[in-house]
């Protein structure tokens, strides 16, 4: 269906078609926009160079061009059907993908998009005030990029509620925007989500390890028997890359001044000289890191066995598996934390029935991916000449969901009683004087070609633009 872009809420749905459908939606959308006021990005600006998507086909799907923000136009888009759709796992393997929403599936659907849709605004609010701070134009404008597509994600969850899920999916999506993040009434669902992004290191490993999860857990979606959420989420995706980009590049960058720095000044510790010590660069990453690895949920979970089965959550790429598809006899290891004789603890693998260990699985697609970006930094690090690396932590770190959640772990994966945990934390995770030094240094620059002292310049500007070139207007 082609785009309509002359409606008052763009979009590719035939809205037109559906009075009621659009009626409800157009008496969401002051609501989103009183929201967008009060929760979005707090710096007055006059416009952003911003991409706007504007239809799904391969020609071409989004616009560039200076918007004022508040007019951003947020849209509706789904990703072209296929007719011949059929289900690729679970018990309806091999039925046709369903055009419409199944009642025995509602209460399961629905919380998937409603746990999905509250992370969209959530981010947006944990990173509200950092346009104050930025580093450059170029960093603001990717900054007003990635929070008008987490609230074009949250209009996609919002017309999935809206066009398929009754009044129920009316007050859900009225709750998206009641709850927000790090309320203490109303906090959002996931933990995550609640915490602050008070600064640009926070937000570029937010943009590579957070929304990587959002990648990996879209990508399941994508796989859906609902063809509706499942064309909803392939759109998203391509969305979603930017915003990668946006942490991968950011880190890259950071690290590639604070290894100059270390180098000029022939130190381990670029601290004291306007830049980010690497090992801050690496608490920060074990923070989030470990962080994000909580919003798999659990190593064993029975409601991701009843999602596969059902056919509303698939796995990772799932038509890339060489296996029968439904699970139903396989087995699988997961994590598993086994006392020993003496008391002590240590870390080894239970033997489980695969359908419950799809959040292991999805956990460990996310972890090989998030190595390559230690690879690139620590690439980064050897081409300075350093011999210094960057690492992950080990998965049980810092954990506070399923079954590390009760032990500490050390970022290599031995079992720690508190008072140990205790007296090494501070040389793992950030600490308030090293949370104090990254706030330091965060002083905007908003000089069109200029940068801040404590990341280097990207590589290249957006849309074939210079670095240099005027993203954004200030008011
Ligand atoms: N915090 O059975 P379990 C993104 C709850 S990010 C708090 O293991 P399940 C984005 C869980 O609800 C992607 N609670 O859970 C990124 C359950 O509660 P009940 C967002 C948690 O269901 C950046 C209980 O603990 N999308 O898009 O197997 C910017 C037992 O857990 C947490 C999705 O997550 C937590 N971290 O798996 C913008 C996809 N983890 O049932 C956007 C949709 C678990 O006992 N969600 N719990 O009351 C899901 O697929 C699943 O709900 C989860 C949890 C993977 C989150």
């Amino acid at each position: 269906m082609r785009a309509d872009y002359g409606e008052k809420i763009p979009n590719n749905v035939g809205l037109a078609d559906d009075r009621r459908l659009q009626r409800a939606l157009e008496s969401w959308q002051p609501r989103f926009a009183t929201w967008w006021a009060e929760m979005g990005p707090e710096i007055p600006t006059r416009d952003v160079y911003l991409r706007t998507a504007v239809n799904v086909g391969r020609e071409g799907w989004a616009h560039f061009g200076h918007v004022k923000v508040p007019d951003y136009r947020w849209g509706i888009f789904l990703a072209e059907r296929d007719p011949d759709r059929m289900i690729g796992f679970g018990e309806h393997k091999g039925e046709p993908a369903w055009q419409e929403l199944p009642g025995e599936y509602r209460a399961e659907l629905q919380r998937l998009i409603v746990i999905q849709g509250d992370t969209e605004p959530a981010s947006v609010e944990q990173q509200r005030r950092l346009g104050y701070t930025a580093p450059s134009l170029y960093d603001l404008r990717n900054l007003f990029q990635v929070n008008v597509e987490e609230g074009r994600h949250l209009w996609a969850m919002v017309y999935l509620l809206h066009a398929y899920f009754g009044v129920e999916g009316r007050e859900e999506a009225g709750d998206l925007l009641r709850r927000n993040s790090g309320s203490a009434d109303s906090p959002r669902i996931l933990g995550a989500f609640n915490e602050e992004t008070p600064d640009w290191l926070s937000f570029f490993m937010f943009t590579y390890f957070t929304d990587r999860d959002g990648k990996y857990q879209l990508g399941t979606l994508k796989e859906s028997a609902f063809d509706p959420l499942s064309r909803t989420c392939e759109f998203m995706l391509k969305e979603e890359a930017h915003h990668m980009f946006v942490g991968t590049t950011g880190i890259d960058r950071v690290v590639e001044r604070t290894a100059q720095l270390m180098v000029e000044h022939e130190t381990d510790d670029a601290g004291p000289h306007g830049a980010i010590g690497l090992n801050q660069i690496q608490k920060y990453l074990n923070f989030h890191y470990s962080v994000s690895l909580d919003l798999f949920g659990g190593e064993t979970s029975t409601n991701v066995a009843n999602y596969y089965t059902a056919g509303i959550k698939g796995r990772w790429q799932e038509d890339r598996r060489d296996d029968d598809h439904r699970l139903t006899d396989d087995a699988a290891l997961v994590d598993a934390v086994t006392g020993t004789g003496n008391g002590e603890q240590s870390i080894g693998q239970t033997e489980v029935a695969a359908l419950t260990a799809l959040n292991s699985d999805l956990r460990g697609q996310y972890t090989a991916d998030c190595m390559s970006g230690v690879k690139r930094w620590n690439k980064i690090l050897a081409g300075a000449g350093l011999p210094h690396r960057l690492a992950l932590p080990h998965h049980g770190f810092n954990r506070h969901v399923g079954v590390f959640a009760d032990v500490h772990v050390s970022p290599d994966g031995r079992v720690l009683d508190d008072a140990e945990w205790e007296h090494r934390v501070p040389g793992w995770l950030p600490t308030d004087t090293d949370k104090a030094h990254v706030m330091s240094l965060m002083r905007p620059v908003y000089e069109p070609g200029k940068i801040a002292s404590w990341l280097a310049p990207p590589r290249n500007g957006i849309d074939g633009k210079p670095f240099g070139y005027e993203y954004v207007h200030l008011t």
